[in-house]
């Protein structure tokens, strides 16, 4: 057998895009009309190239992020493309700072274009480097249903039906608990008893209130309610869940699998979701996969669902994955969904190959 390739870090390169989503998504606090995306492509002196994008929310962040990875270049050229090995260098050199926000993003993206060159370079899918092999996940739609009022979003929860998943995701944190309930009584009528409906409060409600609502919420049949109130008050959540029949759905703000260690250990959830990125990449996502499993709690994926497919097929208490489109204008092979599934793509990597006019034509400026 052939020795497989040692990787090593040759160059970085990165590319701000913003790309306009096909359904613009209004939360209860703020509205995301376009993705900032950070395209990253890593090089290595063996010719292997490793990709992966991070999701900047605000194109105000977009230049820092890459700023930050343009910085870090020179602190790796030469070193081994070893994700964990990466991990401990960059813990240390970032322990004064602090690893959270624009250094966590950077890390993060680092460690899945790493994740993805391994991938490449022995020309197998992410899914088979970590054991596992390419298998359907249920999917919900997490494609716009923002704050709209009963009637826009029941109209596009029923072309959203239309796509086939067996799922999807209203955002609530309208003036009122009893807006609220229209709201997704407006959803229900309009898609029918089939599709699963999951929520979202984007950490707009006090406790109090978060509370009221929750009572309000509780006869509605909703998969979950996420972050009702600040993500980071574990002893709120753990006090709204005492109080309610509603599950409640916490992680996509979780700055690393040890901050996921505690809401899980104050209670915090009752089941979790965390984001690729903010985890901290692959790297990040199986140590928070250990996490979900010895507490035995379902675990979905939070945006970047390209790679989420991946990581879901090897995560033990597989739950649902957050399928949106807005990378998919850039990406010359998007995400493929059957029967309401996600099914990661048995090609090398995880999948993410650039559109290079599509880059062109949406590069920030
Ligand atoms: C969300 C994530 C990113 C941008 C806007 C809204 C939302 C979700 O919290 O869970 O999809
Ligand atoms: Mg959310």
């Amino acid at each position: 057998m052939t020795p497989l390739p040692r990787l090593r870090i040759r160059d970085l390169r990165v590319r701000g895009v913003l790309v306009p989503l096909r359904l613009p998504l209004q939360t209860s606090v703020g509205t995301v009309t376009t993705a900032p995306l950070a395209l990253i492509d890593l090089f290595t002196d063996e010719g292997v190239t490793g990709s992966t994008y991070l999701f900047c929310y605000t194109p105000l962040a977009l230049k820092p992020v890459m700023q930050m990875l343009a910085n870090l270049l020179p602190l790796m050229v030469g070193a081994a493309v070893a994700p964990a090995d990466l991990d401990r260098k960059f813990q240390r050199q970032f322990r004064l700072l602090g690893n959270k926000g624009v250094v966590a993003m950077a890390l993060a993206g680092l460690d899945m274009a790493a994740w993805d060159a391994l991938a490449r370079a022995q020309a197998v899918p992410l899914v088979r480097l970590l054991g596992g092999t390419p298998r359907p996940i249920p999917a919900y739609n997490s494609c716009g249903l923002g704050i709209m009022g009963a009637q826009r979003v029941a109209a596009e929860a029923e072309q959203l039906a239309r796509a086939g998943l067996p799922a999807m995701k209203v955002r609530l944190g309208y003036d009122d608990a009893t807006t609220d309930v229209q709201v997704v009584r407006a959803v229900r009528s309009a898609v029918g008893d089939g599709p699963l409906l999951m929520s979202d409060y984007n950490q707009a409600l006090s406790v109090a209130e978060a509370k009221h609502r929750l009572a309000a919420l509780a006869g509605e049949g909703l998969q979950w309610v996420e972050e009702p109130t600040l993500a980071d008050d574990h002893a709120g959540h753990a006090a709204l869940r005492r109080g309610s029949s509603v599950r409640i759905q916490m992680g996509e703000n979780w700055w690393g699998p040890l901050e996921m260690a505690k809401c899980l250990a104050e209670g915090g959830s009752d089941l979790c979701m965390p984001d690729a990125m903010k985890i901290g990449g692959v790297t990040g996502w199986m140590r928070a996969a250990a996490l979900a499993d010895s507490a035995g709690l379902p675990m979905s994926s939070h945006l970047f669902p390209e790679i989420s497919a991946h990581l879901l097929a090897v995560t033990p208490t597989c739950h649902w994955l957050e399928y949106v489109d807005w990378a998919d204008p850039i990406l010359q092979d998007t995400l493929r969904l059957e029967q309401g599934h996600a099914l990661a793509n048995d090609s090398p990597g995880t999948g993410i190959a650039w559109d290079e006019d599509a880059v062109a034509r949406y590069l920030a400026p």
